[in-house]
Formats: C-alpha cells, structure tokens, sequence
C-alpha cells in the first residue's frame, strides 16, 4: 500500500519530471526543429532562402541541411542518431548518421557568415562534432576530452563560429572515433566565397561526396566496427554501385566534384574521357601554377580534393576509384584463383553433396556477373550492374558522368544511356573490315595472308613474336 510519505516522495519526483521537460521544452523551443530525410535520393541544389547568395552545390546520394536566420546567424540543427541506409536497391543497413541518413547533410555557407550549429545526440554513447579543416576558436574544434567536454545521449550542445576561409570542409565525430566513423558518421561542409575570389572559378555544376567503407558480412545489417583494412563495402556517401547517381552535366558546362576521404585507406578517383585540374584542397584553393591536367587523383585518408573540368566530350564516362577490389561489393571475395582450373568434374560430385553448387572462377570471374546466382539476403553481389551494351562488371566506388548537349541548365535528372553516333562503338570485327593482304603483317613469314579476304568465317590471326621477321631482325 502506498504511504503518506511514499505519496510525497513521488509526488515530489513527478512534479521534478515536470518542472525539467518544461524547462527543456522552454529551451528546445529556442532552437531550430531538426529537419530530417528518409531516402537515399540525390536532391537538386538548394537556392539559399535567406542569407548571401551563392552556387549551391548538389549532394551525390544526399541533401543540404535547411537553416534559419536569427539575429543575422545561420543556425542548423544536426541530430546525430540511428539510421537506415539503402546503400543501393534492396540492401539496407543500419548505420549511425545525422538527421535520418548517413552521411549527414551538407552544410553550406558563405564566408563571413556567423554560424550556429545545435548538435542533439540520440545515439547510445556520446559523441561531438569536429569541424574538419575550418579556422574555429579552439574551444569550437569538437575535440572531445580536450577541448569540450563530450555530447552525453539526451543532450544538445551549441557550436557557434564564424566561417573564416572559403572552402571544402567535412565534419565528423572526435569521441569513440574508430566506432562512430566505422558506423557511418560524418558530413560535408562548404563554405561558398563571399563574391569573386581569384582562385575559385564560378562553375555550372559543383558536386560534393565523401569517400566512406564498410564491412558488412552478406546477409547481416550492421557493420564490423573494428575492421581495420579489408572492407568489403567501398562507398561513396554509403552508396555503393549501382547504388550511387550519374553525375550529370551539360556539354560545355565547367564541372567542380569535391571529394573527401574518411576511409582507412586512400583512393586514385579516375575520370574518363576528359582532363581535370585539383583546384583546391582541404588547405584552400591551389595556386593557378600549381595546377597541371591529369585523369586520376590520389586522396589520401582524411584529404580533400576539388577537381574542375569542362565537359566538353558528350557520353557515358565511367568514374571510380582505380583501385579495382574497390569497384567490387561484398560477395564473392575471399575466393582463391581458379582461372584455368578444370572444375568440371569436381562441381558434379559437391552437387551431389550441395544441391544447386556451380563452379566458378575457371574463366575469370566475369560469370559471377552473368549468372545471378541466389544470394543470401540482404547483400550484393561482387560484380553488378547492367548497362545497355550488358553487365558492368562493377560495384562499390563507381558511377558514370553523363556529359549531354541537351540537358538543361538546371536539370539533374538522369538522362539515360549515352545514344552513340552510328560507326562510333567498338564493335565485332567482320570480313568485311579485315585488313587487306598489303597490311605490314603479311610480309611476315609467319603471317601467310591465306586468312585475309572477306570470307569472316575464315579469319585466323597469326601471332608473331617480336624480333623474328618483318623487319630483318635476325
Ligand atoms: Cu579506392
């Protein structure tokens, strides 16, 4: 039975409760409602409502994160928490993230502007923000232990700072770092030039995304926090091909991609089709002498990269990371070498023992792309993704830039596959097409010229090793 004192005691404690939720209410209400997304869609840019104008920049895979002015400061409200992220149709995992989806929302202001970041953490553990690259009072750097006490569960702290430098920034958790990261933590900051600045060119298209990594045994949901190196997921902004958008351009358009890397390792980002300069690192923009044209760049782990371009060159120009077990995804590594092994007779009597086994391997691992083996569920297979002339054989870092003349200005959405002027695709060699008998090789004496002529079914190449024949090289 309940006693006159014990009724008190809790009359006291709900009457506590009541006054600390008012209290905090009375506190929330002075901050800006979190704004959150629940989809993996790539949203086009957002126009600044209020605040300096600028060329707003459009999230691969991701979004910007509303703010509203107050007394002349940008204030944002992040939420870091549990989330789902499809990392590509069908495969969705459990990560920890910002406002519904990992990685969190782009920040963008404009130099000069006075910023307001509330950080509520609902994770199980606590957590902070670091500002990565920024020019902050030390105090503001999100350290935590050693420059701020950490965010516990439950409770919303406030970093304010003015946006010193023009730039590319990324923010990301400095308390129980390796496990935050590893679950999916981290955003992208961009601080616009507050007008014309001699080393960073207006462009028609700017495209942010960060480089992130996973390992996700095939058929589970959430990652393997304390893998170290081999990562079986190789993402862009928690995407995995052919999970992440076409970076889409218009032909002629200058096109800016800026690329962070919060992986453990680093990653050569290779374009096709068109030469790029770096026009800005996580330090600032890159002096104009010291640019030069290259087609693939390295970014080291925790770097930031800028990359400009015309795309002058119209199609379907594959873009990924050159490392190529990082354009594969989860199933089918850890398998040993079996090009050129006879598995025939061997698959037979495992089937006998494992109904529905097939052998792989024999010919390279091109069938694992052809086959569309069962898979357990919940994952992807290593190699994926059909394009129209077939299987991409890809995963993990890859997309396509689509560079068209008709796409409009301000339009993102993807414009299909690349329609090839006739006579402009590789294609099968037919009789037709052979080289004549008069080429250089048929002076060799090994290339008889019997093969030549336009009988296709006949054709037989000659192999003719270097140094004999052909060019008195005896
Ligand atoms: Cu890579």
């Amino acid at each position: 039975m309940t006693s006159r004192r014990d009724f008190f005691r809790n009359a006291g404690i709900a009457g506590a409760a009541v006054a600390s939720a008012a209290v905090s209410r009375v506190a929330l209400a002075a901050i800006p409602e979190p704004v959150v997304e629940t989809t993996a869609d790539t949203r086009g840019p957002l126009v600044p409502p209020t605040g300096r104008p600028y060329n707003p920049v459009v999230t691969l895979n991701g979004w910007t994160l509303p703010w509203r002015m107050k007394d002349g400061v940008k204030e944002f409200h992040l939420v870091a928490e549990p989330v789902v992220r499809e990392m590509a149709p069908g495969f969705k995992v459990h990560l920890w993230g910002y406002n519904g989806q990992s990685p969190g929302p782009t920040i963008e202001v404009v130099e000069g502007d006075r910023v307001r970041i509330y950080v509520t953490n609902r994770l199980p553990e606590r957590t902070s923000v670091h500002w990565h690259g920024q020019r902050l009072p030390n105090g503001m750097d999100g350290v935590s232990g050693l420059t701020q006490p950490a965010i516990p569960p439950g409770k919303t702290f406030v970093y304010e700072f003015v946006a010193r430098r023009p730039g590319t920034f990324m923010y990301h958790p400095h308390a129980d770092e390796m496990t935050q990261m590893a679950m999916g933590m981290m955003g992208f900051w961009v601080t616009h030039p507050k007008g014309r600045h001699p080393l960073i060119a207006p462009v028609d298209r700017d495209y942010v995304f960060l480089l992130n990594a996973y390992d996700i045994d095939p058929g589970s949901y959430t990652p393997k926090t304390m893998t170290m190196l081999d990562f079986n997921l190789w993402s862009w902004n928690s995407r995995v091909f052919p999970g992440i958008a076409p970076l889409v351009a218009r032909q002629g358009d200058r096109v800016r991609i800026r690329i962070g890397n919060l992986t453990m390792t680093n990653h050569p980002i290779h374009i096709h089709g068109h030469e790029f300069e770096v026009t800005g690192t996580d330090g600032g923009p890159v002096p104009k002498g010291a640019r030069w044209p290259e087609v693939t760049t390295d970014i080291a782990v925790g770097q930031m990269r800028q990359i400009e371009f015309i795309a002058d060159e119209e199609g379907d120009w594959a873009m990924h990371c050159h490392k190529s077990h990082h354009t594969m995804n989860a199933m089918g590594h850890d398998v040993p070498n079996l090009i050129g092994v006879d598995q025939r007779g061997l698959a037979e009597r495992i089937a006998d023992l494992v109904p529905g086994y097939m052998a792989m391997g024999s010919q390279g691992m091109a069938d694992m792309a052809d086959m569309k083996m069962p898979l357990p569920e919940n994952t992807l297979p290593m190699m994926t993704g059909d394009g129209p002339f077939g299987p991409l054989e890809m995963g993990g870092m890859f997309s396509v830039l689509k560079v068209r003349r008709g796409q409009k200005a301000d339009d993102y959405t993807d414009p299909g596959w690349f329609d090839h002027p006739p006579g402009t695709v590789a294609s099968e060699v037919d009789g037709s097409r052979v080289p004549p008998a008069s080429s250089p090789a048929a002076d060799s004496p090994t290339s008889s010229g019997e093969a030549h002529g336009s009988d296709a079914e006949g054709v037989e190449v000659h192999v003719r090793r270097p140094g004999v024949g052909g060019h008195g090289q005896h």
